[in-house]
């Protein structure tokens, strides 16, 4: 890993853009100090050197010597040397106890946008350069203060756009992902030792870990990995909202359904089979869960081309839904085509819904494992509609979810990281269970490891962090 560029000492705005009562400049790096006294007279007369760390301080703000270089100008207008830009608070934040563990002062001047711009220019012409977006949190990684799961969470709290993603993002940033993904990763590099040693000495027939203890040991941490990438889910739900998606035969009444649980007439019913050719979203708020409701065109044979294509976008929609309801015509007997919905449907998560129960029900079949989640409606009349919309709220966020203290996983890449770690410990649980070789199991139990190295940063590429960084903004 490059860890270069901490030899300067950076230097941003570290308040929004605009006007504000007031605003801060932050300087980071070993220099901060000998770079700020360059422009700070602290009216005490004391020397800015002299002052005790986690103190603040009065002081004007000068322009500081110019030497060789043109004239600071700000906004084309000309300052010299010695010029008196704001008045300011002054703290010096001694390294490691500083945000970026490094020396870090910070000027709170007044908020305009060009008294910052002024003194961020005269920092610079002071000895220090301007932060890259994100470079102080980076350095916060960089120096062992912060984990790249809480260096994340920096950004998730900065962003956070509901209550139940600032809640997570806090817990993320007291190190809580970090800790529970380290100590798997240490189990499994325990087991990875032992696996490994076994391979050396496979000739001496020396069993390093018994077998038993080996699927223990690994299906724990599958277990626990697992849990938190399941917690993935529930946090994208109630942070952006859930797909659930309409699907059924022709004419069972799908958009009527959708209809009644937007509460208005936005897709057009009609007794025609096939009305529907195009997939129709529209969002609706069930219990405080966003839903992107999706209507789809019934599943037949297609009589044509533009039906063809209509059925084909009903199957994409059905893949990458949330929830599916299959909607099912309750007053007329089943077809093969609705068994076939419900044999498909029933591989994810799904609702039952019987539709039309204003009329006399004519399933006298066994709904077979749908049976107990079918639940009867009509979305001619309404009954049955408030039944569904908590049945739909239930299926997708889990009684105890938002309850619970525990970690949530909300960032996509630690949900990648966990998709792929769960993966790897299948695998090498299946290996164990078969008898394979160490060599198997150790592989995948690496890439397990890895994996998880890659969310607290143990294990992680420049271009990992590049990416990671390059979100934030400047001043981060
Ligand atoms: N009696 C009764 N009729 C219904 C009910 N729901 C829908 N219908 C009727 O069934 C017919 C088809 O309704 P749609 O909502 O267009 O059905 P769909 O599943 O969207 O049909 P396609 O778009 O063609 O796939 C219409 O004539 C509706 O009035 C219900 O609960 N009871
Ligand atoms: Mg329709």
């Amino acid at each position: 890993m490059v860890r270069g560029g901490l030899e300067d000492t950076i230097c941003a705005i570290a308040t929004p853009v605009g006007e504000g009562g007031i605003g801060i400049v932050r300087l980071s790096g070993p220099r901060a100090l000998a770079v700020a006294s360059r422009l700070v007279r602290l009216r005490s007369g004391a020397l800015l050197s002299s002052i005790a760390t986690h103190t603040l301080h009065l002081a004007d703000l000068l322009v500081p010597s110019l030497g060789q270089s043109p004239t600071l100008r700000v906004e084309g207008a000309p300052f010299s040397s010695g010029a008196l830009l704001d008045e300011a608070l002054v703290v010096y934040m001694k390294a490691p106890r500083s945000f970026t563990a490094e020396d870090v002062v910070e000027i709170q001047s007044h908020g305009g946008a060009l008294v910052l711009g002024a003194l961020c220019e005269a920092c610079i012409v002071a000895g220090a350069r301007l932060a890259e977006p994100g470079e102080f949190t980076k350095r916060a990684f960089i120096n062992g203060r912060l984990d790249l799961s809480q260096a994340e969470a920096v950004l998730d709290t900065i962003r956070a756009k509901s209550a139940a993603g600032l809640k997570a993002a806090q817990r993320q940033l007291r190190g809580e992902l970090g800790r529970e993904v380290e100590h798997t990763r240490g189990a499994l590099l325990m087991v990875l030792a032992h696996v490994e040693a076994g391979i050396d000495f496979v000739e001496e027939g020396i069993a390093f870990l018994q077998r038993e203890e080996l699927l223990r040991v690994v299906g724990e941490a599958a277990g626990i990995v697992q849990k938190l990438e399941a917690t993935a889910q529930q946090g994208r739900i109630l942070r952006e909202g859930a797909r659930v998606v309409i699907v059924g035969r022709p004419n069972v009444g799908k958009s009527s359904l959708m209809n009644r649980l937007l509460r208005e007439d936005r897709s057009i019913v009609t007794a025609i089979p096939g009305t529907t050719r195009d997939v129709i979203e529209e969002s609706i708020i069930v219990g405080g869960v966003k839903i992107r409701l999706v209507d789809t065109a019934g599943i037949r044979e297609a009589i044509d081309v533009v039906e063809q294509e209509g059925i084909r976008r009903t199957r994409s929609a059905q893949a990458d839904a949330d929830l599916v309801l299959i909607v099912i015509d309750g007053s007329v007997p089943l077809t093969g085509e609705d068994r076939e919905f419900m044999k498909q449907a029933m591989e994810g998560k799904h609702l039952a819904v019987l539709n039309k129960s204003d009329l006399p029900s004519r399933i006298q079949e066994d709904l077979g494992a749908l049976g107990d989640r079918a639940y009867p409606v009509s979305a001619k009349t309404g009954s049955g509609i408030e039944v569904i919309r908590s049945a739909i709220r239930a299926e997708l966020v889990s009684a105890g979810f938002e309850a619970s203290e525990d970690v949530t996983v909300t960032n996509v890449r630690h949900a990648a990281a966990l998709r792929r770690a769960a993966d790897s410990l299948q695998q090498a649980l299946e290996s164990v269970r078969r008898g394979m070789a160490g060599e198997f199991i150790s592989i995948d139990v690496r890439a397990a490891a890895d994996a998880l190295g890659e969310i607290t940063g143990a294990i992680t590429t420049d271009e990992i962090l590049e990416r990671i960084f390059s979100e934030f903004c400047i001043g981060k």
